[in-house]
């Protein structure tokens, strides 16, 4: 029994030549942006992938087959498509055996990435720990996934909806490393900084994906999260935001938005209230973290060699 897979031209390609390749998640297409801004934004994100060196593979369930690589048409048709699946670890496996078709989240798009032998995902914002998970008890796969499946995933942290000290706790529990990219404070997706410190600070695509090798030869399930800062000429202050995430949250409440659809429902009102502020912040991070991903994987194929330290305590003597 074999996974059905269908692997893009481009992909396929990239993988005979051992070439670097990004893999991208498809519910940020379905469940996080407007169509039409969704595919542009895809496009955008697959060219920033391939100006940086690599190749991008874009990830999604079509009719019962793991696609790892989408046509243009593939993309369109996703992206335009109403009422599609959101499928996380729960439910991929469920919805390839029936024939299904469905975005893959980031712990589906790590399964995927995993079973593909790509080492190397580059989304939006992560998901978390919900404010109120002490009633609610809603925590995304996502962390869970971190914990066991080995892929580096790049975003600009955990979105700013969620509660994030609870977050970056959770993911401490878990063993999962948080790698700020370039400065001394966790970003906050849409905002640069924020007050929590980062966890671990790296300064170079080459030290992360060293670090990725290093945690494969000691035996340690998982990936790494790199949290990697939306550009400054970009962002929204956190302080701006603020009023509109409480807004947004309070009407999720009194709809008895759920489950599932509690982050599509936040994104979706904060593009509203921010008047599409959010969105144009958005579509920045993710390409800015699809660049820094490309240079990671450019790094794993070159052969990322431990940086620093373990190379000197090797040869020095
Ligand atoms: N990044 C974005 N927008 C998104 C997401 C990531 O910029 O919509 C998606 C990812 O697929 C992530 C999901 O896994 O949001 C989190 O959903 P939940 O909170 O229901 O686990
Ligand atoms: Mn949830």
């Amino acid at each position: 029994m074999t996974v059905p897979m269908t692997f893009s031209p481009e992909v396929a390609a990239a993988q005979a030549a051992g070439a670097p390749i990004v893999a991208l998640e498809s519910t940020i297409i379905t469940h996080g942006m407007p169509w039409p801004q969704n595919v542009e934004t895809a496009r955008a994100v697959e060219a920033e992938v391939r100006a940086a060196g690599a190749v991008p593979a874009t990830i999604a369930v079509i009719a019962g087959r793991l696609h790892i690589g989408l046509t243009d048409g593939e993309l369109d048709t996703l992206g335009q498509a109403r009422q599609v699946a959101k499928l996380s670890r729960a439910d991929m496996a469920a919805c390839i055996a029936t024939g299904g078709t469905g975005a893959t989240t980031v712990a589906a798009t790590m399964i995927a990435a995993r079973l593909a032998g790509i080492a190397v995902f580059a989304t939006g914002g992560i998901g978390g720990v919900h404010r109120g998970a002490e009633s609610t008890f809603d925590i995304s796969a996502d962390l869970q996934e971190l914990a066991q499946t080995p892929v580096t995933v790049v975003a600009a942290g955990a979105k700013a909806i969620l509660d994030l000290p609870k977050t970056y706790e959770v993911l401490e529990t878990l063993g999962v490393p948080v790698i700020v990219f370039g400065q001394d404070s966790l970003p906050a997706f849409w905002s640069a900084t924020s007050d929590l410190p980062a966890p671990l600070r790296m300064d170079s695509a080459a030290e992360i994906a060293a670090a990725h090798v290093m945690r494969g030869a000691m035996g340690l399930p998982g990936g790494q999260l790199v949290a990697n800062p939306i550009g400054a000429a970009h962002e929204i202050p956190a302080a701006q935001l603020a009023p509109y995430i409480a807004q947004a949250l309070a009407e999720a409440q009194a709809g008895g938005i759920a489950a599932k659809a509690v982050t599509p429902f936040l994104l979706d009102r904060l593009f509203v209230l921010t008047e599409g502020r959010s969105l144009t912040a958005n579509i920045a991070l993710v390409r800015g973290n699809a660049r820094l991903a490309a240079g990671i994987a450019a790094a794993l194929a070159g052969g990322a060699a431990p940086v620093g330290g373990a190379a000197a305590a090797g040869g020095a003597k």
